[in-house]
């Protein structure tokens, strides 16, 4: 199958409160194909490590205890234009500003707890795909 790679994770609160299965679902039907898929969580230095572009951002600190706080879902997807097309997808980065349908508007708490990430370039989708995975987990 052609196309590109975009690398997603489900956040912690959206994995607590039950979303992973519906969130996966809406991947699927809006025509990504699972690549690599796993059900882990990252130490508070793996997270400061995934976030490091933001080190300087007063947010920072927060992000990473948030994204280090519980079990993530992270996976890679395929389509024609997967950064763009799962960025469309997911919505706005603040999901009250999300365009209505969207996952991170359906399933996201606040800008920080916004329930999926999606890589923002395809050399960022590279370099975050192989920080979760390994050639032998992709198929
Ligand atoms: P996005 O590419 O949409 O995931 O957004 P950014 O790369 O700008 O931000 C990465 C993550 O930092 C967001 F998912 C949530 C968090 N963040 C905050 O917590 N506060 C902010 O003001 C901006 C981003």
């Amino acid at each position: 199958m052609a196309g590109t790679i975009t690398l997603t994770m489900i956040k912690p609160l959206a994995v607590s409160k039950g979303h992973t299965g519906a969130i996966i679902t809406r991947i699927e039907e809006a025509g990504f194909r699972i690549v690599a898929m796993k059900y882990t969580r990252m130490s508070e230095e793996q997270a400061g490590r995934f976030y490091a572009v933001h080190r300087e951002r007063p947010f920072y600190g927060s992000l990473v205890a948030f994204m280090s706080s519980g079990p993530i879902v992270a996976a890679i997807l395929q389509k024609d234009n997967a950064v763009d097309e799962y960025r469309r997808l997911i919505g706005a980065t603040d999901p009250a500003k999300a365009e209505p349908g969207t996952i991170r508007a359906l399933y996201g708490t606040d800008l920080e707890k916004n329930a999926v990430h999606g890589s923002d370039s395809d050399e960022n989708a590279r370099v975050e795909a192989s920080f979760f995975f390994s050639e032998m987990e992709r198929f």
